[in-house]
This record gives C-alpha cells, structure tokens and sequence, in this order.
C-alpha cells in the first residue's frame, strides 16, 4: 500500500535503537530522551490511526511531567479528552517495538483488527513542553501523522492538561468550550472571577498566592494568563524558567521531599503552591511560626473541594451523588475523615489517573486525587442539566439559585478531562475565597498521619505483583506476610509496595503514628522488598 511507503521511508529518519524495549506506563512512554525519536514517531502512527477509528481528533503530548529535565515521554489524549484506552495501549506497546522492517505488517494488523476505514480523515494535535528535547521529539510525532496522511495542529508549548482541553473542545464542536489557548483562559478565569464576585471582603492578602514553577511550562501559561485574573488573583512566580526543570522544586520534589522547593522567597503563613514540569499536578503547603514545613497535598485538596461541594448541593437541595476516588497512597486520615465525618462515599483505586477517573465516572459528582495532587472533578451529564435548569428557573428561591449558579461556575473553572494545576489552582483559591478559610485553618481539618515513601531498585521490579488497589503484594511469596509482621509492630500504621510504571523501581510506602515510626517501617519493608524481590546494588539503609 502507497501509505506503508511513505510510512517505511519516513522511518528509516526515526530509527530504533536495537534491542530497546519499552512499555506505555502509567502515563504513557518515558525514559531518558535520546531513546525516544523512534516511539514519537510510532506515536504520530497510532495518533493517526485512533484517529481514523474514532472519526475524531486525537492529542498527543510530548513530556516527562515531573521527571528530570534529561526525560522525555509522551502520553496520548482520547476523544473526549481523556487518556488513551486501555484497549489501545497494547498496540502502543507493540508497534513501540517491533523492529523497523515489521513496521508495515503491524500496521496492516492493527488496521484489520480495529476494522479502520483508511480513507477516513485523521487529525491530530500536538503540544510539548519546556524540555530542550520536546522540540525536535514533537517533530517526530508530525513527521509520523504525515507518513499516514493525517492532519495535525501543532499547538506548541501548551501544559498537558491544556492539550487534552483542546481536544475535548474539538471533538464537541465548541460545547465544551473554545479550542484555543485563549479559550482555555477565557473560560476558567471568567468561571473564576464569577465566583470571587461572591467575596466582596476579600483582602489583599487573600487575593495573593505564591506559586512555584517548577522551571516547566505552568510558569509560562500562568504568566500569559495572568491578565484574564483583571487581579483577582496575584500570583508571584518562581522558578518561572530561571533554573533547572523539576530540580529541588515543583510538586512531586515538595510531596516526596516534605520541605519548601528552593528558588522561592515566602514569608511565615503564606499560602504557596507548586506546579509540576507539565501543569498537571498541583500541591499547596506552607510554614508555621515555629519553622515547621506543613503540606496540603491531594488528598486535602480532594477534602477541600468535596466539602465546598456537598455543601452546595445541600444548599441547592440537589439530590446528587458525589464521591471521591482515592489510591492506597491517600493518607488514613483523609479516608477516615472524608467517610466518618463528612459522609461522603469513598473508593479506591490502583494508581494512575485513568483509574481514578474511570471510577469517578460513576458518580454524578466525582472528585479524584492522587495524594501526590494530580486530580480534578467529574460532573456526568445528568448532574450538569440538573444544575442549570435549577439556576435557570425563575421559581427557585435565593439560597437555592445562589448555590446553583456557583455551582455552574465550579463546573465552568473545572477542566474535566484531566488534572490540571491551573484550573484546579483557580478552583481552590475560589474557594478559599468563598469560605473565607485560610491555608491554616484548611490545613486543620484533620491530621495527616505521618508518612514515607521510598524507592528499591530490583532487578525486574514486575515480580512485585499486587491485589486489591495494589494494597496487597500477592507476589513474590512471603512479601505481604512480612509487611503484616512489621506493621504489626507500630501503632496506628500501614504499609504497601508496588511496582511503579514510570521508573524502574519498588515503591514502598509507609505511614504510622510518628514519623520516626513510618520512616522505621519504611526502611524495614524495603529491606524485605530487596531481600524478597531481587534487590540490587547496596542494602537500602536506615533513614535515621
Ligand atoms: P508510578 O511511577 O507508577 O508510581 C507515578 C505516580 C502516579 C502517577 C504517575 C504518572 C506516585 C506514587 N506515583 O506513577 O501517581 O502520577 O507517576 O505521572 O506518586
Ligand atoms: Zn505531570
């Protein structure tokens, strides 16, 4: 076929390094970017493919989000804005690594196993972030759409959770908003400025919030979006792109570090947060008077925002079922919290956000967060009609329209498609807004319990298999009985490992009533993990 041609020369230019193997992870291909010219062209094949079976626009975005600045990966964006199915991530996977010649025949496979219509018409977009990499690796990705014929829009520097906007304002013909970065600020400051109407005491010091870039593409787009705020909100902007990307800052260096990301000048009580290489992920924190560093990671923005948002349907007497999804990395406390005393329902799931999203689907409301503050809120189309014919009848009394109206504002400053630290930055500082609640007393709502995470390097970290949300290690044999035995020993503590999907380790996480105890039982488990699961190099050793 005259398409394969094209495709077979195209790719002698993105040739595979032999022997590489690589799998679609957690959140699509990464590794260090000098493996990846090949697999982003791959990627612009499948793009193109998915594209023509879905008969609509597909986004592929070109990041490593918090990985280092040497990383690169790329995640593709199904039709209505989410991830890619996971029906196709096996073709992702085996198209990634078959050698140059089988290219042709694969193709021909997957185009007969998916029934495409060739002669559909293919579009897709594609975005990339700061990394000096994304560049040429994004030019992969066209040179890829181009070998099939497909269309592309190359929407540039964008954060992850911009592009998957675009898609969905594609792909619903303008429904869901306008698909241009301008229509993606236009949209969620003007939701966001609606909403602080409501707070005409709002001091100064309320309006203003310290962000952390993490040296990524967030800085950039807040700075372009800043003027849409009309200063509603001021922000003051570090690591903007003066210094290394995801080095000693942004979200996932705060939440695993515990400690304020470096680069940022903050006085004692004030409110900051840090964003993550790709603007997915979002973490708020502060310090005290008494020098101690306190966190408000994802777990107690999915708190924050439930609670605003039940209460809002109890004042608009909705009667809707809201949820939040959570992973085993959700600290006890905000589980116990959010079940015991706010009465909302809670689920888990295994880690990545395809999960948490399929599972927050169900509901009418569904908040999901990561501890790590990737997440964001589902409406299902039900709750949204609901919500706007209340707000729309003339017969519904103050407090009801009140409440409907911000609630029609919430699902307009949301991106459901994805996480997105923008959005749910104006979201959260909207509420902050309303309530009229410091960073403090939303930090008191409960406690968190102290906390570990650690790494263990394997030599095949797949033999760690799990169970029940990958709370229980089912393999290898005698894993979980261990980690029975040493959680036994602490009060109030819990333990689980499993194998990341984007870095080659075991993780193991641990929390207890001190932290000295979940950092023992940190160390101790990851000495039954290296024991246990092949561990190599040193012997992980004692924290302390
Ligand atoms: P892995 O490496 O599978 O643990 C990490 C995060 C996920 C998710 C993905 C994608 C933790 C413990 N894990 O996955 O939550 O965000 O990266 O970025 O934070
Ligand atoms: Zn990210």
């Amino acid at each position: 076929m005259a398409h394969f041609q094209e495709v077979s020369k195209r790719s002698t230019l993105h040739p595979k390094p032999a022997g590489l193997v690589l799998q679609y992870g957690t959140a699509g291909f990464r590794t260090n970017a000098k493996h990846l010219d090949h697999i982003m062209f791959r990627m612009g094949l499948v793009a193109t493919l998915r594209s023509k079976k879905t008969k609509a626009a597909i986004g592929v975005m070109v990041t490593a989000s918090h990985n280092p600045e040497e990383d690169n990966g790329v995640k593709l964006i199904d039709p209505m804005g989410e991830m890619l199915t996971a029906a196709w991530e096996g073709h992702a996977t085996h198209l990634a690594n078959v050698e140059q010649q089988e290219l042709p025949s694969v193709l021909e496979d997957m185009i007969e196993k998916e029934s495409i219509d060739m002669s559909q018409e293919a579009v897709v977009f594609v975005g990339k972030d700061t990394r000096s990499s994304s560049d040429s690796l994004s030019q992969a990705v066209l040179d890829g759409v181009h070998a099939l014929h497909g269309h592309s829009k190359d929407y540039g520097l964008v954060t992850t959770p911009q592009l998957h906007y675009m898609v969905r304002c594609h792909n619903t013909q303008g429904l869901y908003g306008e698909a241009t970065v301008e229509g993606y600020y236009s949209k969620l400051c003007q939701a966001f400025i609606e909403l602080t109407k409501n707070t005409p005491n709002r001091t100064d010091d309320q309006k203003h919030l310290t962000v952390d870039g993490a040296n990524g593409i967030g800085a950039l787009k807040v700075r372009e979006m800043e003027h849409h705020l009309k200063r509603e909100l001021q922000v003051s902007l570090f690591n903007h792109g003066d210094g290394q990307l995801n080095h000693q800052c942004g979200a996932d260096f705060v939440k695993v570090q515990q400690k304020l990301p470096t680069g940022i000048k903050v006085n004692t009580g004030e409110r900051c947060c840090s964003f993550d290489g790709d603007g997915d992920r979002i973490i708020y924190y502060y310090t005290s008077s008494d020098g101690r560093f306190h966190l408000l990671d994802g777990d107690k923005i999915a708190t924050l925002i439930s609670t605003f948002l039940k209460e809002l349907l109890i004042q608009a007497g909705l009667n809707l079922k809201l949820a939040v999804v959570q992973t085993a990395y959700a600290n006890s406390s905000s589980t116990h919290y959010l079940e015991d005393s706010m009465k909302v329902i809670v689920r888990c799931t295994k880690t990545g956000v395809k999960h948490l999203h399929h599972a927050a689907q169900e509901f009418d409301t569904g908040v999901y967060f990561e501890a790590n503050g990737h997440g964001t809120v589902l409406f299902s189309k039900a709750a949204e009609e609901k919500i706007k014919q209340l707000a729309d009848d003339p017969n519904t009394d103050d407090t009801r329209k009140r409440a409907a109206l911000l609630l029609r504002h919430t699902i307009n400053v949301i991106n459901q498609t994805v996480g997105d630290a923008i959005s749910d930055m104006l979201l959260i500082e909207a509420i902050l807004a309303l309530k009229g609640m410091t960073v403090q007393q939303w930090d008191a709502i409960y406690t968190d319990l102290p906390n570990r995470q650690l790494k263990v390097k394997v030599s095949e970290r797949r033999v760690v298999d799990t169970a029940d949300a990958e709370r229980r290690a089912v393999s290898p044999a005698g894993l979980q009985d261990a980690i029975d035995g040493l959680v036994k020993k602490y009060r109030h503590a819990r333990s689980f490992v499993r194998p990341s999907g984007t870095e080659d380790v075991v993780r193991v996480y641990a929390e207890a009533e001190t932290q000295e105890s979940a950092d023992s039982l940190a160390h101790e488990v990851s000495l039954a993990v290296y024991r246990l699961a092949g561990g190599v190099g040193d012997e992980p050793k004692p924290l302390h």
